[in-house]
């Protein structure tokens, strides 16, 4: 898979791309990522990227040609999204994270910045807006991160088998489990005694009672939809 980032701040990405299981996975192949710079696309002599909303209001807008021009200028790998993070998107989910981890032979990832971006660019090289969730950031490079560290996560070989299996879990609609490791009592608090015993069968039944409480006290609007896809459908 091919991962393109279209970013003013292409350095912004240098440390989280190289630590972790995310440096490990790309430096084995798992994904390919290159980094692409509006500003070498400008054209006027101050290389300017940004100009004043029509209509007037505050700050600034990125202009459509340079961020034409950078998509433009990259190889097509089909199928491809071209995605713009934005707080007008899509809800990212652990479904959607699949999916573009899955279905695609390239992702090119548009980080926007100022008040935002020319919805000419939103309406015609845009194939998908996707949305963290409901707040405003200054840019898009960190939900753009978080993006790709999601898919990377997702693709074969990034981490174990564990892993997926619990992504798989998310997408059952439940919170995770409480979890617990050495020393059995800290502070005073002890380990929940049937994660010692053993009983593999009582721990898997404790750990789903977990998961079904958490979600309803935490995110009952998850647990709703985990009831209802859990009945019998006639
Ligand atoms: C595009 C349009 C994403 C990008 C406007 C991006 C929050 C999210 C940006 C903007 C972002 C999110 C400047 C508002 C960059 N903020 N919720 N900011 N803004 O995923």
């Amino acid at each position: 898979m091919r991962i393109d980032i279209v970013t003013l701040f292409p350095e912004f990405f240098a440390s989280p791309l190289s630590s972790g299981l995310m440096g490990k996975a790309l430096e084995k192949g798992i994904a390919e990522v290159q980094f692409t710079n509006p500003r070498d696309f400008a054209t006027d002599k101050h290389r300017r990227v940004d100009d004043e909303p029509y209509g007037g209001g505050a700050g600034m807008l990125l202009k459509p040609e340079p961020l034409f021009a950078a998509v433009e200028s990259l190889p097509c790998l089909e199928p491809r999204q071209v995605i713009l993070l934005s707080p007008q998107g899509k809800p990212l989910n652990q479904a959607l994270l699949k999916e573009l981890a899955s279905q695609y032979a390239q992702l090119v990832l548009v980080c926007g910045h100022y008040e935002g971006v020319d919805e000419r660019v939103c309406e015609q090289l845009i194939t998908l807006e996707v949305s963290l969730g409901d707040f405003v950031l200054t840019c898009g490079e960190i939900p753009a991160l978080a993006l790709l560290n999601g898919v990377i996560r997702l693709r074969p070989g990034t981490v174990g088998k564990e892993a997926s299996l619990k992504a798989e879990s998310f997408e059952e609609d439940l919170l995770d489990y409480p979890q617990y490791t050495r020393p059995a009592e800290f502070r005073g608090w002890r380990v929940p005694e049937v994660l010692l015993s053993g009983h593999h069968a009582e721990i898997e039944r404790w750990r789903k009672k977990q998961q079904i409480q958490r979600t309803r006290e935490r995110r009952p609007d998850l647990l709703e939809r985990y009831e209802r896809l859990d009945e019998p459908t006639n």
